[in-house]
This record gives structure tokens, sequence and C-alpha cells, in this order.
């Protein structure tokens, strides 16, 4: 099985994991990335089982858009059910490191307003602790050398994205070489700094369940 029949398959399971919960006003968080897209097309044959979708980054908003699936502003959807979305790293735990793709701050809130998080992977993303995948963080742009220099502190190598502009027009910096013992207690740490918008780890409101694709079928973590 190549990554992405895995990315495929645990997208499809996404897919019937959350259909039996949903209805004709119901309305479907969805995530950003590679994995993420294969849920969209899966969930595009569903779409006449529930009202639309709430979507975590623009290019998320275009892709449900050109299946015909209506796309709400979070502000006009009061519940949100089910978040689906994929990640850069998840430990045993279900804390993730999210934000390769640069819209972590957007998903974060996603995940924060829905009720259940499913996230959904191939088994190259299970860790045991956190870290080795470069931690982003959405900064303000002004204070983003300032930001480096207080990661620096807290011992990480803080990298500056070049050339990349979040959807909130924002910068992101990756932080190497964190060894993320207590990813509770550094995602508090890193989002009190001023000038951060949110860093990419997904603790404090980590998933509820993690489908992970492998060589043999679909895995439930909860
Ligand atoms: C989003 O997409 C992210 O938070 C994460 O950065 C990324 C995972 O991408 P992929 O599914 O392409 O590996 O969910």
């Amino acid at each position: 099985m190549t990554q992405d029949e895995m990315k495929q398959a645990v997208a499809q399971a996404a897919v019937d994991y959350i259909q039996p919960k949903l209805s004709s006003d119901s309305v479907v968080g969805v995530g950003t990335g590679s994995t993420a897209n294969f849920f969209i097309d899966a969930l595009a044959k569903v779409k006449h089982l529930f009202d639309g979708a709430v979507a975590s980054s623009e290019a998320t908003a275009e892709r449900l858009k050109a299946h015909g699936i209506t796309v709400y502003d979070l502000n006009e959807a009061n519940v949100l059910d089910v978040y689906v979305d994929g990640a850069d790293e998840f430990d045993g735990h279900l804390n993730l490191v999210k934000g390769g793709g640069g819209a972590l701050t957007r998903e974060k809130i996603v995940a924060a307003v829905a009720k259940e998080f499913v996230c959904i992977v191939d088994a190259s993303k299970k860790v045991d602790v956190l870290g080795d995948f470069p931690l982003p963080i959405e900064v303000i742009p002004m204070a983003r050398s300032y930001v480096a220099r207080e990661i620096v502190k807290l011992e990480g190598m803080p990298v500056y994205r070049e050339g990349f502009v979040t959807d909130n027009g924002n910068e992101i910096l990756d932080v190497h070489h964190l060894d993320i013992v207590n990813p509770k207690e550094l995602e508090r740490t890193l989002n009190n700094v001023v000038g951060v918008v949110t860093c990419g780890l997904f603790a404090n409101r980590g998933a509820n369940i993690v489908l992970m694709g492998t060589e043999r079928g679909v895995e439930t973590i909860k």
C-alpha cells in the first residue's frame, strides 16, 4: 500500500465513522492538507446527508465548493458536531502537532468549537514523544524576531518559513529540536508569548479519536 492509498483508506473510514451522526442540518468541520483533501473527496459522495461545512483554510473552502458543498463562515454555524482533520504527528495520548500546512490557527479554532475531533493520519505520523516534526508557530509579523528569541530561551531552534503568509496574513516560525515531554504545558507557555497567534500543539484540545491508515487497514485509537 502506498502512503496515498493509506490516506485514502483513512479518509473513507472517517466518512464511514461520521455518517451515522449526520443529519440534514449538520455542519461538518473540515481540515486542511493532503489527507483532509481525500476526506473532502469522500465526503462529497454523501453530501446529500448534511447541510454544509466549515473550512479550516481557504484551500479547503475552495475544494469543498468545487464539490458543490456549501461552506459556512464559522460565525454562522452554532454547532459543529464533528471536525475531521489530519496532523503532522500524534502521540499515545492523542496530543497532536499540526500546522505543517500553515493553517494551524483556523484549525485550532474549528477544533475548539467542534464537539468531536476526528484526526485522520497514516502510520508515519505516530510518535512516542512529539517534536521530531518542527513545531509550527503562527506569529504577528512585527513580533517575529522577539518570539524567535523567546523560543531560543526555551531551547528550541526557530526557523522562519520564508515566503509563506498564512490565511490570516501572518508568518510562521518552525521550531526544531524541541523534546515535547509535557505538551499541554508547552502549548500554554508558547501561546503566552506576546506576538504568538497560536502554536501547532493541539494538546489542551487534542483529538478525541485517531483513525490511522496502516498496511493492515485502518486502526482506531481513542
Ligand atoms: C493539516 O495538514 C495540518 O495541521 C497538518 O499540518 C497537515 C497534515 O497534512 P497531510 O495530511 O498532507 O500529511 O491537517
